[in-house]
């Protein structure tokens, strides 16, 4: 009852950014990603029957409290599906996702975790219900079960079986790459849970926000069949921009911002303005990635190096969904 698996980071172009169903994790919107293939998190999952509780080491050191009990929680739903409530495990994680890079290592981790643990159990290889099992663990995670692009169908059912990620187009359909910006301060920042659900709440352009999707999805998804890089790219900016509006507009309003962050839209926008298509799109924190197609890597590279306040930066190309090691 042993097995180990391997999942890579998503960003998403249109954004999840809202829930509905805060246990069963259900979004209020569909979202669309692409899988990255410069961070990824490998997970082993070994249930032992000399356990009486789940033992969890993230890069080789034992974790206990909250970051334990959600693992364990989401393991719980594992052992339920697999009718085994008394199976514990051994779970060991490598994280290659810089947490600087500004990247949450739970959609990697979560998908390693959902797809080894339900293979170590016994449960059936099968790509949809892994998405929608991984969802319960972190939403962003469900779209890591696939490589390339795809998009995370909100559903519309209560219990959460329609929710779940599709495959858009193969990580082979189009050779883009992605820089994420690692700026040189990392303020403390509003979590992208508490944040989402601030947001829900309290903001007054959060539906403007829901009802910008459709047109954002329809038009984007045109434009990956196409291979047009000014319109996803534009699309997945203005989209970026459109979630971080919220955000001012919530109560109490926060943003994800810093000076730097601002500085690299700028320096993306005179790129721009200079013939070299790039386009910015922007998480939960205050790192920046940039859209580009290879042609122009020497160029970007330069450009964002020399911005004052970014430390490093980190390219990914599109890159492929769970498997087995
Ligand atoms: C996304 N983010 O689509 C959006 C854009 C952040 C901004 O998904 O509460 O860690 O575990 O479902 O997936 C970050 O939120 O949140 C996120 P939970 P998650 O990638």
């Amino acid at each position: 009852m042993k097995a180990t698996a391997k999942a890579h980071t998503n960003i998403a172009l249109i954004k999840y950014w809202g829930k509905r169903d805060e246990s069963l994790i259900l979004p209020m919107n569909n979202s669309l990603s692409l899988t990255l293939d410069g961070f990824y998190t490998t997970t082993t999952v070994d249930f032992q029957d000399s356990l009486t509780a789940d033992q969890f080491y993230l890069n080789d050191r034992l974790v206990e409290g909250a970051e334990h009990h959600r693992v364990s929680a989401f393991l719980d739903r594992i052992r339920k599906a697999a009718g085994r409530p008394d199976a514990f495990a051994y779970v060991h994680s490598t994280n290659h996702v810089p947490t600087a890079a500004g990247f949450a290592s739970s959609a990697s981790g979560f998908a390693a975790l959902a797809a080894a643990a339900s293979r170590a159990i016994g449960l059936p290889d099968n790509a949809q219900a892994l998405s929608i099992l991984t969802r319960q663990g972190s939403g962003s995670a469900c779209r890591s079960v696939y490589g390339g692009f795809v998009e995370w169908e909100k559903g519309a059912e209560a219990d959460g079986s329609d929710s779940y990620a599709i495959q858009i187009a193969p990580a082979d359909h189009w050779d883009l790459r992605v820089a994420a910006v690692v700026l040189s301060s990392d303020e403390k920042k509003v979590l992208s849970r508490e944040g989402m659900k601030r947001t829900v709440e309290t903001s007054t352009f959060y539906s403007a926000w829901v009802e910008s999707i459709p047109d954002d999805l329809e038009a984007i998804k045109a434009g990956i069949a196409e291979k047009d890089f000014e319109k996803v790219g534009e699309i997945a900016e203005a989209n970026c921009l459109r979630m971080h509006a919220t955000t001012l507009a919530a109560n109490p309003p926060f943003s994800y911002w810093q000076s730097t962050t601002l500085a690299i839209m700028e320096t993306v926008r005179k790129l721009r303005s200079e013939g070299v298509p790039a386009f910015f799109t922007i998480d939960a924190g205050p790192n920046v990635k940039v859209l580009y197609t290879p042609e122009h890597e020497e160029t970007i590279r330069n450009t964002l190096q020399d911005v004052p306040g970014v430390h490093d930066i980190k390219v990914s190309r599109p890159g492929q969904g769970v498997s087995y090691v």
